[in-house]
Formats: C-alpha cells, sequence, structure tokens
C-alpha cells in the first residue's frame, strides 16, 4: 500500500463502504472545498514529523475506545451513538477560575496543525496530522494555583452512548493523568480535529487529549472535565493491571510490557515493523522532564 500524503484524496477517489466512511468522505470533500469551519484552518508547526501520513481510512477505522467496545473496529461502528452537541468541559480542583467551558469557546483559541507519532503499547503505531491547541493554553485561562501539582481528564460517562460502559473491563469513567509540567509542556495538545476536518466520533470527538511522547493509552479521548490536583490520581488502566500500566507510559523501548515488547513497533500504513525510539522519538524535547529518574521504575 502506498504511504498516504497530505492533502486528502478527491473524494471521487475513495469508495464508500460504510456510513461512516460516507461521512468521513464528504468532511474530506468540504475540507477540499474550504468548507471546514474556520477554526479548523490551522497553522503548521515546527513539532510536526515529515514522515508519511497513515491513511485516514485506518486511523478511523482502527481504534481503540473501549467505551464502545474492544474490537478494533467496535468504534467506528458505534461511536456515532455519542452526542457531542452540545459539549463542554467542566474544570475544577486547584485553580483560580473554575467553571464549565463550552466547546465553542476552546475552538475559538488559535488551532495548530501538529503531525505526530501515535504509538499503541500493543506496538503498533500511526502517523496523524491533528488540529487542536496546546493544554497549556486552557491551563493558562484558569489558573493553576500553588497547590497543583497534577492534571486529571475524566471522558464522557453514560452507557445509553457509550454501550461498552455497561462491561467491568474497566472502571468507568475512563480516567488519565499527567504531571503538570508534562501537561504545560508545548507537545501536549487539545486535538480538535485530524487531517483537516473535525474529530471523527470515534477518534475522540469533540476533544481528546494527545501527548505523543506517551502510550496512547494517556490520550484519553471526548474529554468533559479536567481536574487540577495536589496529588498524583491513580488512572483507569493503573487501577485496572498496574504491573503493565505505569502512571508515565513514556514510550521506551528499554522496558517492556508484560504482554508486548516495546523495542519496535509496526507502522499501520504500510506493516513495517521499525525500532521504537526512546520517548517516541521526542526525546529531544521532553527527556528533561525526567532527569534523576529512574524510568525502569517509574515506568
Ligand atoms: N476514553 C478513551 N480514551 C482512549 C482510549 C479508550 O479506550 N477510551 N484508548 C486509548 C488508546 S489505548 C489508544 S492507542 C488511543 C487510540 O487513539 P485512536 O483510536 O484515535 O488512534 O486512544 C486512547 N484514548
Ligand atoms: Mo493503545
Amino acid at each position: 500500500m502506498t504511504p498516504y500524503r497530505y492533502p486528502v484524496p478527491r473524494a471521487a477517489e475513495i469508495t464508500p463502504e460504510t456510513a461512516w466512511v460516507n461521512r468521513r468522505t464528504v468532511l474530506a470533500g468540504m475540507v477540499a472545498a474550504g468548507l471546514v469551519p474556520t477554526g479548523l484552518r490551522a497553522e503548521s508547526s515546527p513539532f510536526s514529523t515529515d514522515e508519511p501520513l497513515t491513511d485516514p481510512e485506518v486511523a478511523t477505522g482502527y481504534c481503540n475506545f473501549f467505551e464502545f467496545g474492544t474490537g478494533k473496529d467496535d468504534p467506528a461502528r458505534l461511536a456515532h451513538l455519542m452526542r457531542t452537541d452540545p459539549w463542554s468541559v467542566t474544570v475544577s480542583g486547584a485553580v483560580e477560575r473554575p467553571g464549565q467551558i463550552p466547546l465553542e469557546d476552546l475552538l475559538a483559541f488559535p488551532q495548530e496543525e501538529r503531525i505526530y507519532r501515535l504509538r499503541c503499547v500493543e506496538a503498533w503505531s500511526m502517523v496523524i496530522p491533528w488540529t487542536g491547541f496546546p493544554l497549556s493554553r486552557l491551563l493558562e485561562q484558569v489558573g493553576p494555583t500553588s497547590e497543583a501539582r497534577y492534571v486529571e481528564f475524566e471522558t464522557l460517562h453514560d452507557p445509553q452512548q457509550m454501550p461498552n460502559q455497561t462491561s467491568a473491563i474497566l472502571d468507568w469513567p475512563y480516567r488519565e493523568a499527567l504531571r503538570l509540567d508534562e501537561a504545560m509542556h508545548p507537545l501536549t495538545i487539545l486535538a480538535t480535529g485530524m487531517y483537516g476536518a473535525p474529530l471523527p466520533n470515534q477518534n475522540g470527538a469533540p476533544l481528546r487529549l494527545v501527548v505523543p511522547w506517551k502510550y496512547g493509552f494517556k490520550s484519553i479521548k471526548s474529554i468533559v472535565a479536567i481536574r487540577l490536583l495536589p496529588e498524583r490520581p491513580v488512572s483507569s488502566w493503573q487501577a485496572r493491571a498496574p504491573r503493565e500500566y505505569g502512571f508515565f507510559a513514556n514510550v521506551n523501548p528499554e522496558v517492556r510490557h508484560p504482554r508486548w515488547h516495546q523495542a519496535t513497533e509496526r507502522r499501520l500504513h504500510d506493516g513495517r515493523r521499525i525500532r521504537t525510539e526512546m520517548f517516541n522519538g521526542y526525546g529531544e524535547h521532553v527527556a528533561h522532564l525526567y532527569a534523576g529518574m529512574d524510568l525502569h521504575q517509574d515506568y
């Protein structure tokens, strides 16, 4: 398969297979015609990789979003059940200005395009052009107090819209967290779109975290709550299997996961197996955050 290259192919070149492909094709057409919302007209970033992009049909069809099922195609089939409008994010805890922020206010922040590698702990990876804004932009607006050390995120919790939340596979809602300095790092973004179009539901619409030097499970989808905390919280994956999922979850080829080697990864767009890089290749930007830490201990 030839590597996918931006911009997206003309709608006529894509064979619609299912309803969700159809919707995405329509979006691609809208992008080409300049009809996407102005909030998604993004500046590109020096943080972007110039590696070939993953085909959008792969990135939107092969997903992990356990709220809709554990199969890779469950999210694409079922995520239309989630209502993303209206949407808001509640910010609470150790902040000067807590409150409920409507999605529209977040879309009004200047949006940038960031082409990032996404490395799943299951040892596959993709290259995705996200649209979004630095999480620091939002945190500066709400003003962390001197107590704030960690930032916790929570996904929507509503089994009516997320059918697999009736299962006990995770302690819902899905929760993730970062240390405050990781959250403030300029590589850390809240994504509102991908491939120049609004985020498809299965990829975490309308707002998801993207932390490219960490395993994919840190990049929590469909965020409804953000809490600033003095103490380190326990994430959903840590609670489920603490030996398998550490708090930091930095991509590290030297620390193996009990079920998957982390030394190599499979690029989903061409099936190529490549060597995994420390911090997913973002070490020059983030290694200093972990100076003096034993990353075998703090995995
Ligand atoms: N709420 C929520 N966020 C989630 C997940 C999930 O199951 N639920 N899966 C995570 C995992 S394991 C990965 S690899 C990425 C996958 O993102 P993608 O499907 O957009 O590629 O989302 C992460 N965010
Ligand atoms: Mo993952």
